[in-house]
């Protein structure tokens, strides 16, 4: 019998950070880092077992009995299989072996790859006919229920509808997208990987979102058509400054300026006008590390390395923050003096090495027979 091979990858995202779940705007793209997922049928009506390589670890489940589990990377899976069965009663007992080179827990979104793949294998296995935006909201809608992280749509948006060689320009309260040729010269992206996974993320992120609701109740007194974020400018935000505790104005501030950065990240790339896009990168970092304080020590540390060093034009935190990877914007005959002078005062002040790749802007989730 034939089997499934999707190929459902990772992401970068240039700019446009904590915006997607205030209905603003990201530019992201997937990267060439997928987790392979072969699917196969099992000799059951119910039955599913899904195996992990990576992991060395496997579970098994029941099609009618679907509920989170405690804790773990069971839950991304069990989440699209509800989300499917909401959708379609077409699901019948399969085998799912699961391999992935996207580094875990790096701020490259392997957990919405994750989704993803098997929200686009089992649409394709058992031929449920969902459209991809359905199984986009699908893929976000698990780490709601059974994650228990309120992400916004970007990483499974971007897992799915990318194109090689572009970045996604996604207005995230319409989905109305478009593509930007990613035209970048001898430049390239490179992923540091500082290896800090902070186990508070996801809680710090739910905090997040909620403070951005707050300013959102707040501004909505006095601006009745403010109903998120994206629906604040600079001067609206100036003028509710004395309304709003301190904390939730810096929130809101970072937000607010992120928004333009992205549009101003798309008129750089456009007129490929690259020291201009460097520069917002560091823009972006720096409300990330001061306003939205979803930086950490080490990534800070790796964005201030890269200052005035020759050939790289930006670098910033780069995902829900807490740890992860800086995303830097260097010359391809720099990249590897830089991580060769990096890793070593890296290891020095803290104790822990370094890991890194240059991402290469990719296309969305593709399946294949086998
Ligand atoms: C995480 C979330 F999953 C995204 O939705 C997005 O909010 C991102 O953090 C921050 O931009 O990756």
């Amino acid at each position: 019998m034939q089997k499934l091979l999707v190929k459902s990858p990772g992401r970068i995202n240039l700019i446009g950070e904590h915006t997607d779940y205030n209905d603003g705007f990201v530019l992201p793209t997937a990267i060439d880092k997928t987790i392979d997922l072969t699917f196969s049928r099992l000799n059951s009506e119910h039955l599913f077992e899904v195996y992990s390589k990576d992991l060395g670890k496997s579970f098994r489940g029941d099609l009618r009995k679907i509920k989170p589990q405690q804790d773990g990377w069971e839950n991304y899976v069990l989440g699209v299989i509800a989300g499917l069965q909401k959708e379609s009663d077409k699901l019948r007992g399969f085998s799912c072996t699961l391999q992935s080179d996207i580094p875990i827990g790096s701020g490259v979104s392997s957990s919405a790859a994750l989704e993803c793949g098997i929200a686009f294998g089992l649409n394709e296995f058992f031929k449920l006919g969902l459209d991809s935006i359905t199984l986009v909201e699908l893929a976000q809608k698990a780490e709601h229920d059974f994650v228990g992280t309120q992400c916004g749509i970007m990483d499974q948006f971007a897992s799915v509808m990318s194109r090689s060689g572009h970045v996604i320009l996604l207005d995230c309260r319409s989905l109305d997208y478009s593509f930007v040729p990613l035209e970048i010269g001898n430049y390239c992206f490179l992923l540091v990987n500082s290896h800090v996974h902070h186990s508070l993320a996801s809680t710090e992120y739910n905090t997040r979102r909620e403070q951005c609701a707050e300013v959102v109740e707040i501004i909505n007194k006095t601006y009745p058509q403010v109903t998120s974020l994206r629906d604040v400018n600079k001067t609206m935000l100036d003028d509710q400054r004395s309304d709003l505790p301190e904390l939730l104005y810096r929130r809101a501030k970072f937000v607010v300026e992120e928004n333009y950065r992205v549009l101003e990240a798309v008129s750089a790339i456009r007129q490929g006008d690259l020291d201009r896009l460097g520069a917002l990168l560091y823009q972006s970092h720096h409300g990330l590390q001061y306003e939205y304080e979803v930086s950490c020590p080490e990534i800070d540390f790796l964005v201030e390395f890269t200052r005035d060093y020759p050939g790289i034009l930006g670098s910033r935190i780069m995902g829900g923050g807490f740890g992860g990877c800086s995303l830097n914007l260097i010359h391809r005959d720099r990249v590897t003096e830089l991580v060769d002078q990096l890793a070593p005062a890296y290891r020095e002040k803290f104790g822990k090495s370094l890991s890194w790749f240059v991402a290469k802007p990719s296309g969305g989730a593709a399946v294949s027979w086998i």
